[in-house]
């Protein structure tokens, strides 16, 4: 099973640390921006980058986003799916998406909230101040500090987001969180984020040794901005 990724990417790293949780080895195929063929291309006009990396990858996912994943001839993006996906076919039970009903729900419930709320707010937050090198506005400010109100509320009420124990939705807000941390952003206000990001962690296999792999990554990155 083919992963087109990104370390730096949020959205991939769900996917990764899904498929570290699951003990998957994936056939690794890293869509690097930093090569300087990809700099040059980009420079003369916004093209995906999975188009400029991998064109033969780029083709099966008309998107162009990475993760893009492919099992098979199998062909998945969006890291929900292929998180979902991932669980459903190699999951040795359901406790990451658990299939009672009421329960999933809940996950799901997170998972949109990430993906319309969490992720969309702090992706605008960080791209403002890394890609544009501006002051994020304050509608910006206000946006973010409201979706990390509502995960607060979230991780007070259970020890974490959908259940009182890990689940993808976790994972995935999880990256959502982390690109704050590369900012250095005052998580200071949000003690039970703080504590759940410990929980979550605490959870994942070597995760020490995959921070430290992206903080690098995302720190070469950050130089070619
Ligand atoms: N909702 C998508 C977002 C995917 C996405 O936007 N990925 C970005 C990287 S974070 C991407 O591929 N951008 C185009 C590019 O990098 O060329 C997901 O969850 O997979």
């Amino acid at each position: 099973m083919e992963l087109y990724f990104n370390i730096v990417s949020p959205p991939c790293q769900t996917v990764l640390l899904v498929g570290k949780k699951l003990g998957i080895t994936f056939d690794l195929k890293e869509v690097n921006p930093h090569l300087p063929e990809v700099r040059e291309v980009l420079k003369k006009h916004r093209t995906p980058r999975l188009i400029i990396v991998r064109p033969c990858a780029s083709q099966y996912n008309p998107q162009h986003t990475i993760p893009t994943f492919i099992e098979d001839g199998h062909v998945i993006w969006e890291s929900y799916a292929i998180a979902i996906f991932l669980v459903e076919k190699y999951g040795k039970d359901d406790s990451l998406y658990p299939k009672d009903a009421k329960v999933r729900s809940l996950v799901n419930q997170r998972l949109f909230f990430d993906n319309g709320v969490m992720f969309k707010s702090a992706i605008e937050y960080v791209e403002c101040i890394l890609k544009k090198k501006l002051e994020p506005t304050e509608e910006m400010v206000q946006k973010l500090k409201k979706s990390l109100g509502l995960l607060e509320s979230f991780v007070q009420e259970r020890s974490f987001v959908a259940a009182e124990h890990l689940t993808i939705a976790d994972i995935c807000l999880l990256s959502s969180v982390t690109m704050l941390g590369g900012l250095k952003y005052d998580l200071e206000p949000y003690p039970g984020i703080r504590a759940w990001v410990g929980r979550v962690t605490g959870d994942l296999p070597n995760y020490a040794e995959f921070h430290k792999e992206l903080l690098e990554k995302s720190m070469e990155y950050i130089k070619t901005l």
